[in-house]
């Protein structure tokens, strides 16, 4: 558990953290997964079923359950950005971020002046985070992290342009859109050689940039690999998935009794 530890410390003195995945917009599954003991839970308001107010409750769940907020917001919603920081994210991350441009609005949502032009009014963040607001503002820039996610072509293309953009923390990427953009449409193929090739570069250039690197990884071997690249936020286990895969398999552990109660005459 890691409640007074920062996440954007631990992510920048290069310690792995890895994270577990919310979609699912109930509180206590968020909670479940912190007391499962991930040090992180992203909540994704982009894919996953979450909105703000299950955000909110869910960020105060995993307060409970001693993991680091973070979120995914929508497509250039940095309106949402900002406040998904208020209420206590310690890290957002924007999916599809394309260009300069895309990576300057979204850290302006996040970050207070000068880097950016986040508005005031951080008060759960503020009791989330056990400081005082003066505490907050001070450190406010440093520690709520804002992290781009690189998914396309497009994206690759303009990686140096975006990891310099001033206020930017790091990238985290989404290897499925990026198989799919690689492909021209063709296929999804997050694990495959070539998505792997490049997310190795991807990596390779934020570390060369002294940016945080971040990645989606979709089995415990890439968790691994995505280490040795040099990524240092890594998503494995999305609640949806380790449901479906939990219900499957208690139901295989009664599978012959199953069967045999079913051939039951009705009343039984
Ligand atoms: C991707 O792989 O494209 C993602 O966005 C992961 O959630
Ligand atoms: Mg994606």
């Amino acid at each position: 558990m890691s409640e007074n530890v920062v996440l954007a410390d631990k992510l920048r003195s290069g310690q792995p953290v890895i994270t577990g995945w919310s979609m699912l917009a109930a509180p206590i599954i968020a909670e479940l997964l912190a007391r499962g003991g991930y040090e992180a839970v992203t909540l994704d308001l982009q894919h996953g079923m979450h909105d703000f107010q299950s955000a909110c409750d869910g960020f105060s769940a995993l307060a409970l359950g001693g993991a680091h907020r973070i979120a995914r917001i929508p497509v250039g919603d940095n309106a949402l950005a900002s406040r998904l920081a208020d209420v206590g994210a310690e890290c957002v991350i924007a999916p599809m971020i394309n260009s300069r441009k895309d990576a300057e609005a979204f850290v302006g949502a996040v970050k207070y002046p000068p880097v950016g032009e986040r508005s005031w009014g951080p008060f759960r963040a503020v009791s989330l985070s056990n400081q005082s607001s003066g505490e907050y503002l001070k450190e406010a820039n440093t520690q709520t992290l804002a992290l781009a996610m690189i998914e396309t072509r497009e994206a690759v293309d303009a990686l140096d342009d975006i990891l310099s953009v001033p206020g930017l923390d790091g990238i985290f990427v989404g290897p499925s859109d990026l198989s799919l953009t690689l492909s021209n449409g063709d296929k999804l193929d997050p694990n495959g050689d070539e998505t792997t090739r490049v997310c190795g570069e991807i990596a390779s250039k934020a570390q060369a940039a002294g940016k945080i690197a971040g990645i989606f990884c979709l089995g415990a071997p890439k968790v691994e690999e995505a280490i040795a690249q040099g990524y240092r936020l890594m998503t494995h286990g999305a609640d949806i998935m380790l449901f479906d895969q939990a219900a499957r398999s208690a139901l295989k552990e009664v599978e012959a009794i199953s069967a045999r109660i079913s051939g039951q005459p009705a009343g039984y």
